[in-house]
């Protein structure tokens, strides 16, 4: 997706006069920008942003990068999660971006994306795998074509403001899952946090060192596997402390945090899914 676009492009994605485009411009309803020249530039993000507001749609989207609309925007989550389970299963990564970029224009944010359409799409993968309907090649290439389009709704997202408070995660060594982590980042930022996901993976001395050095005002762990649940408790009751000691509220989540693990940790929330989680996080961001 480019960044800036011309009006001319923008009227042309929307199918209105340059002349109705700019106008919307001058009384602020869509952000700008002047490029040294003098000329009017406007943000990718500030224009979606005015779209899904105003509950408009556009006539050639594939103007501003994005995939040809396939829909009406009126798709469900259930049918958008079977039509992106068959565009994953066999691949097809613009079928899937379709229909994510559908939802997204069509007003839904992206937290409802991951919660009720993309995590129901991978319990399905997981299944398909489980029963040997899915071959291990299908679930990594959904995994890889799923983390190139959290990427691209991050992108989409507004600018986040300078002094947005910093929220930094991931996971811990030993768990390789990308996707709730990334996913994390994408909905905290959506809400207004300046969030970073480290990734997946990280060894405990270098979450140690980014509390130390990063002193966010919020951290997360993602937690989909567990090797050797003692040596999981001991590293994380090591980092919880440190965040404790600097107050950094910890919020955890993911699969693998039955009653029996977390009753063993010391954190400040847990959720099992990222709605709830934006809901506590909210009154963080609002202190
Ligand atoms: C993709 C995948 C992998 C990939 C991940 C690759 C990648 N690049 O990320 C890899 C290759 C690592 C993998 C490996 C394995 N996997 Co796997 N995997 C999956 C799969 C299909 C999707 C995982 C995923 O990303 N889901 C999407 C996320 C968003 O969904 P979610 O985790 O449920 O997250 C929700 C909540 O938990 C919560 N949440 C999550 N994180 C956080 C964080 C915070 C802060 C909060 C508040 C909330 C929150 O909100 C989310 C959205 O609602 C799952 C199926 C499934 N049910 O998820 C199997 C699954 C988890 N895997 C499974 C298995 C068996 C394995 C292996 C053991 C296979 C093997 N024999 O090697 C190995 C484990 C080895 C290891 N070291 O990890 C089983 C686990 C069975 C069990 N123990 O119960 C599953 C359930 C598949 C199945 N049905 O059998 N896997």
């Amino acid at each position: 997706m480019e960044e800036l676009l011309s009006p001319k492009q923008v009227a042309r994605a929307m199918g209105v006069s340059e002349s109705s485009l700019k106008r919307w411009c001058d009384r602020g309803l869509i952000p700008t920008i002047r490029t040294a020249g003098g000329h009017r530039k406007l943000p990718v993000a500030a224009v979606l942003s005015f779209l899904r507001q105003n509950c408009k749609q556009l006539v050639r989207p594939e103007v501003l990068g994005l995939p040809p609309v396939c829909g009406t925007g009126e798709i469900t989550f259930e049918r958008a999660s079977d039509a992106i389970l068959a565009a994953l299963r066999v691949g097809d990564a613009d079928a899937a971006r379709r229909t994510i970029f559908d939802l997204y224009l069509a007003g839904n944010s992206a937290v409802k994306l991951c919660d009720n359409v993309l995590a129901n799409v991978f319990h399905q993968i997981g299944s398909g795998w489980q029963c040997g309907e899915l071959q291990v090649y299908q679930e990594r290439r959904a995994c890889e074509i799923v983390l190139r389009l959290l990427h691209e709704l991050n992108l989409a997202l507004p600018a986040t403001p300078p002094n947005a408070p910093l929220a930094i995660g991931g996971t811990l060594a030993g768990d390789c899952y990308q996707i709730p982590t990334a996913m994390v980042e994408l909905v905290l930022r959506e809400q207004g946090w300046q969030a970073q996901s480290f990734g997946s993976n990280l060894p405990l001395a270098t979450w140690q060192a980014a509390l130390l050095e990063q002193r966010p005002q919020l951290m997360w762990l993602s937690v989909s596997y567990i090797a050797d649940v003692e040596l999981f408790v001991e590293q994380f009751q090591q980092l919880a402390e440190l965040a404790q000691q600097h107050k950094i509220p910890l919020i955890i989540g993911g699969r693998e945090l039955p009653t029996e693990i977390r009753k063993r940790l010391t954190f400040t929330a847990y959720y099992d899914n990222f709605t709830q989680m934006l809901n506590f996080t909210s009154t963080l961001l609002h202190r």
